[in-house]
């Protein structure tokens, strides 16, 4: 599979996270309704009320069940709006949808739902998980068995707007020259429905060993969290945002720091760039969306799949973005 290709040709899916559970491959994307309000930083031109989950054993030709909605903005007991990215982990035969919405004070947070079966439906818990904030979480398992989520985005994703796991008065970045803003990660309690910790600041460093500045927009951390696991070594990937690349760096610790490394998928049309990295069948896959299909509008977006290299180095080799 060499060419990348649209998944459910004529449905906006977007922020696509993979996952293999049970030998099947699923898919659980955030999907994009128009809002019919103009584009701007806050997102308000996203409308996203639901979300659907696929799933399939033939990733290769495409070939997807649709299994319908999984959760309705309208059944979660502390929603406001814009169901954003989500991600979906196992423990003890429970699946676990985490997922980005807004309160009724347009304040983002991160919620649970709970279901017995990977292709839901879920059931919301009344509340979302204590302590957090900002958006796109992103669930993964140590070898351990823990549960590790990942988790922010900067902008629209309000994650500015913290420091030290705080709100603060004025949501500002840091100066050009001073660190970035990071993503965050921390360890899940073994319920898997509240953080086991303090959510901790997942450093980057460039070649050099200093952490990433918020001017460098080329490889700085804006949103979309993924981890994945290769050859002994922690892959900590992610959207520079404003520049719309996805980048990754590598760790030999889940909590880093991590080591800039460079490019997974140049530029796609449209102005978000979000994905996920899955092996299934042994090979490796890159999970991401683009606009072509709806003209370049960037909140209706369509899911994608491309195969995924490594060098022997155990360096990803750079995906054209079209
Ligand atoms: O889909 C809404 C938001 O757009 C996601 O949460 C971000 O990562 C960006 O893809």
């Amino acid at each position: 599979m060499k060419t990348p290709n649209y998944l459910v040709p004529g449905l906006y899916m977007a922020d696509p996270s993979a996952h293999v559970f049970n030998g099947r491959l699923y898919i659980y994307p955030s999907h994009d309704v128009d809002a019919g309000i103009p584009e701007n930083d806050n997102g308000d031109h996203f409308d996203m009320r639901d979300y659907h989950v696929y799933s399939t054993d033939d990733i290769e030709n495409g070939r997807l069940t649709d299994h319908g909605v999984i959760l309705d903005v309208k059944s979660i007991p502390w929603s406001g709006r814009q169901l954003w990215d989500s991600d979906v982990a196992c423990r003890d035969g429970q699946y676990y949808l985490y997922f980005s919405l807004k309160d009724r004070n347009d304040v983002f947070h991160i919620g649970v739902a709970v279901s017995d079966q990977p292709e839901g439906p879920f059931t919301s818990l009344d509340s979302f998980i204590k302590g957090s904030y900002s958006i796109d979480p992103c669930v993964y398992q140590d070898s351990d068995g823990s549960h590790y989520m990942f988790f922010g985005g900067l902008w629209g994703g309000q994650l500015q707007r913290y420091r030290n796991n705080k709100a603060i008065e004025c949501g500002h970045e840091p100066a050009d020259d001073q660190p970035a803003l990071c993503a965050k990660v921390v360890r899940l309690a073994d319920t898997m429905i509240d953080f086991a910790e303090e959510p901790r600041d997942l450093v980057i460093l460039d070649e050099m060993g200093a952490p990433l500045t918020a001017g460098d927009h080329d490889r700085r951390f804006f949103e979309a969290s993924w981890m994945h696991f290769y050859k002994g070594k922690y892959y900590f990937s992610y959207s520079t945002g404003d520049t719309h690349r996805l980048c990754y760096a590598t760790s030999d610790s889940i909590y880093g720091p991590y080591t800039y490394q460079g490019v997974i998928l140049t530029p796609v049309v449209g102005w978000t760039t979000h994905h996920s990295i899955c092996e299934f069948k042994g090979k490796w896959y890159l999970f991401h969306h683009d606009s072509v299909p709806s003209g370049g509008r960037t909140w209706l977006r369509s899911m994608k799949v491309v195969e995924l290299e490594y060098n022997e180095d155990g360096t990803i080799r750079t995906i054209e973005g079209q």
